[in-house]
């Protein structure tokens, strides 16, 4: 964060944020979807969408959440660019045979080799082995978001996509990401006040989840979204500023650090802790808010957990992409 912004954060953070502070004007939102002028399908990283920077309210906003989506405090986004989809197990599947990549899960002088994965029977989370990105305890086609893939192997994947197009690809911030995902609303969820309506929008621990679910102490939503597991992605609404999956599906690890709470003189930050966003086909209600965050050490590795890319900005002129118009 530059200087300059740090301040005018805390100023922000000062501020005590009414309710009135947090209902925007379309020109605070930034340009949604439906007025999406620029796209660039950037191989071998796929389609990136450019996302309008903005204003916006950020944190537990229903006040019905954790003490670390709190206090509710006004952020700015700076225009960027995110990726339409998460990335698949065919791009980490690339990635690992062109480079030898092996990820942490695999590496065999790990304390814990393998994918940390739930018990059905007793819906304790342990680390399997024979678990990883290619074999995550669950069916995939390569058009699935990969899983069990740590923060760590995600910045590795990354290092590699800087090489292969010249961009300086990274994580998203938790602020871009919950922008994006809020797209303009307060509401709990994106798409309202009930977690029941979000099976059009998103993968997420649903009438349709494996039989071992009945034992969850997560729980099922009261709608049938069509897949027990990860589904491809984009099989779900587009989200307004043009984005697949940013709710459900995978969780999806940020750039962040994780903190206790938002105030920056209380904010301890541990950075052996790194936040992702988003639930995932194996969680319901509570963590599909749209405030909610989780975190994990770095080299940490869930089947639950994938990534999307994020970009700052692509050059003028730049040959490595056609733009496009959706
Ligand atoms: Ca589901
Ligand atoms: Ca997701």
């Amino acid at each position: 964060m530059k200087i300059g912004s740090l301040f005018f954060s805390a100023l922000l953070y000062l501020t005590n944020v009414q309710a009135e502070d947090c209902v925007y004007s379309h020109s605070d939102v930034g340009t949604l979807f439906s007025d999406v002028q620029e796209q660039a399908d950037i191989q071998p990283v796929g389609v990136m969408v450019r996302v309008i920077g903005g204003k916006y309210c950020m944190g537990d906003i229903a006040d019905n959440g954790e003490p670390d989506e709190k206090p509710v405090h006004l952020e700015q986004v700076s225009d960027f660019w995110l990726a339409r989809y998460e990335v698949t197990r065919g791009q980490f599947r690339k990635f690992a045979a062109s480079t030898g990549y092996v990820s942490d899960a695999e590496r065999v002088d790990s304390t814990e080799a393998g994918c940390l994965t739930v018990d059905p029977e007793k819906w304790t989370f342990k680390y399997r082995e024979e678990y990883f990105w290619d074999a995550p305890g669950f069916k995939q086609a390569d058009t699935h978001p990969v899983v069990c893939i740590s923060y760590e192997d995600a910045l590795a994947f990354i290092s590699w996509t800087k090489q292969e197009t010249g961009l300086p690809f990274r994580l998203p911030t938790e602020a871009e990401w919950e922008y994006v995902a809020r797209a303009g609303t307060q509401s709990i969820y994106p798409w309202g006040e009930l977690a029941s309506e979000s099976c059009d929008s998103a993968n997420v621990a649903d009438q349709s989840a494996w039989p071992g679910y009945s034992k969850s102490p997560f729980g099922r939503i009261a709608c049938n979204d069509g897949y027990s597991f990860t589904a491809p992605v984009g099989q779900y609404e587009v989200n307004p500023h043009g984005v697949f999956d940013i709710s459900g599906n995978v969780w999806e690890w940020t750039s962040d650090c994780w903190a206790k709470s938002y105030l920056p003189d209380k904010k301890q930050e541990d950075c052996g802790l790194r936040v992702f966003r988003g639930s995932s086909w194996m969680n319901s209600e509570k963590s599909l808010r749209a405030a909610n965050r989780s975190k994990n050490g770095p080299t940490d590795r869930l089947n639950t957990v994938g990534f999307r890319l994020a970009l700052e900005q692509i050059p003028v002129g730049s040959d490595k992409y056609e733009a496009e118009s959706p």
